[in-house]
């Protein structure tokens, strides 16, 4: 662990750890306390433990590399791999990102799934495809949802079998460096989750409002959906192609942002082997989110109808 890291994760344990200590001393249930007091005030707790560690990150000139040394592919041993980067209006990092991709993970093969980005990106992503051809470009006639592309990623993969699915966002959020380390674990696990919110995880820039929504969102996660797993909704995984098949995409029902937290949620109910690593995530620098309330308000429609299939039974 580098001295960074090392200071980092000290000052995060400490700080939760006072913070849990002080919401224990003055906001300990009495017997009088309803149970929704209670629960409001953990939820509090815990958001409250985890913004000094936000707080501090958001201001610190932290390493943005990987920080493991990460093992060289064996080229013989490793699967063959699909790496889906789905982009919408990302002009200004795909030739970046695939830099770094081909660079971290030479044997990969990587699948663009562009739904007509006014900017051109589609033209961008078919210029690499014709220079390299580890490239393939899937075009969609328009902006269809991030669930649904990469849905249709999953069905370009299993039908030409692929054996390891790779979702990495195109804005350089996710560094192209960890996917060695996500692939060589694909021979223990089923799914690997590059994460922000375990021990060496984090993230660098964002705001802090955007970080709070984000630990809700995974803190709810936890209480609807009884997700064990620290970071539930991030878009960088590793997937074997034999739990995608048994997931069957095509049952699922959310078609943006929450799809991943779907397929996770698919994936633990189908008994996979779940592998979460620290990453440390980057805001983009470039090109603009393309998260709006109303993808937030589906988001959470999504969730709670997830939870009701899953009462009744028909998940
Ligand atoms: N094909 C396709 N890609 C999409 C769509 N919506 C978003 N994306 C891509 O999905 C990835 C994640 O989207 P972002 O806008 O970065 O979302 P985010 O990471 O939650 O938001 P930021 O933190 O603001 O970057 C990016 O590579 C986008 O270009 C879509 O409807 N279709
Ligand atoms: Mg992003």
């Amino acid at each position: 662990m580098s001295s960074d890291s090392l200071i980092l994760s000290v000052f995060y344990n400490d700080a939760s750890f006072i913070f849990v200590l002080s919401g224990f001393i003055y906001q300990s249930p009495s017997r009088n306390d309803s149970i929704t007091s209670i629960r409001y005030r953990t939820l509090l707790m815990e958001l409250s433990c985890r913004a000094p560690y936000l707080i501090f990150l958001n201001g610190f000139p932290m390493k943005t590399q990987a920080k493991n040394s990460v093992p060289v592919l064996n080229k013989k041993k490793q699967r063959k791999t699909l790496i889906i980067v789905p982009t919408y209006n990302e002009i200004e990092n795909l030739e970046n990102v695939y830099g770094q991709i081909t660079n971290a993970a030479k044997a990969c093969h990587i699948l663009i799934i562009d739904d007509g980005s006014p900017d051109g990106t589609g033209k961008l992503a078919d210029k690499i495809a014709k220079k390299d051809k580890r490239v393939e470009v899937m075009h969609r006639a328009g902006k269809l949802g991030l669930g649904t592309a990469v849905t249709a990623g999953f069905h370009f993969a299993l039908d030409r079998r692929y054996e390891l699915i790779l979702t990495i966002d195109a804005d350089l959020s996710h560094n192209p460096s960890y996917i060695p380390q996500m692939i060589s674990l694909m021979d223990e696990y089923d799914l690997v989750i590059g994460s922000r919110y375990i021990r060496d995880g984090g993230m660098v820039n964002w705001s802090l409002p955007r970080l709070l929504i984000s630990l809700f969102t995974n803190y709810m996660l936890k209480k609807i959906l009884g997700m064990e797993m620290k970071d539930c909704s991030g878009g960088f995984k590793c997937y074997t192609a034999e739990l995608i098949r048994k997931i069957n995409v095509d049952r699922v029902i959310s078609p943006g942002y929450v799809f991943y937290v779907e397929i996770l949620y698919r994936a633990v109910r189908a008994g996979a082997r779940v592998k979460e690593i620290p990453i440390i995530f980057v805001n983009r620098r470039q090109g603009k989110s393309k998260l709006h309330i109303r993808e937030v308000i589906g988001y959470a429609v999504s969730v709670f109808r997830l939870r009701w299939l899953t009462l009744i039974g028909r998940l």
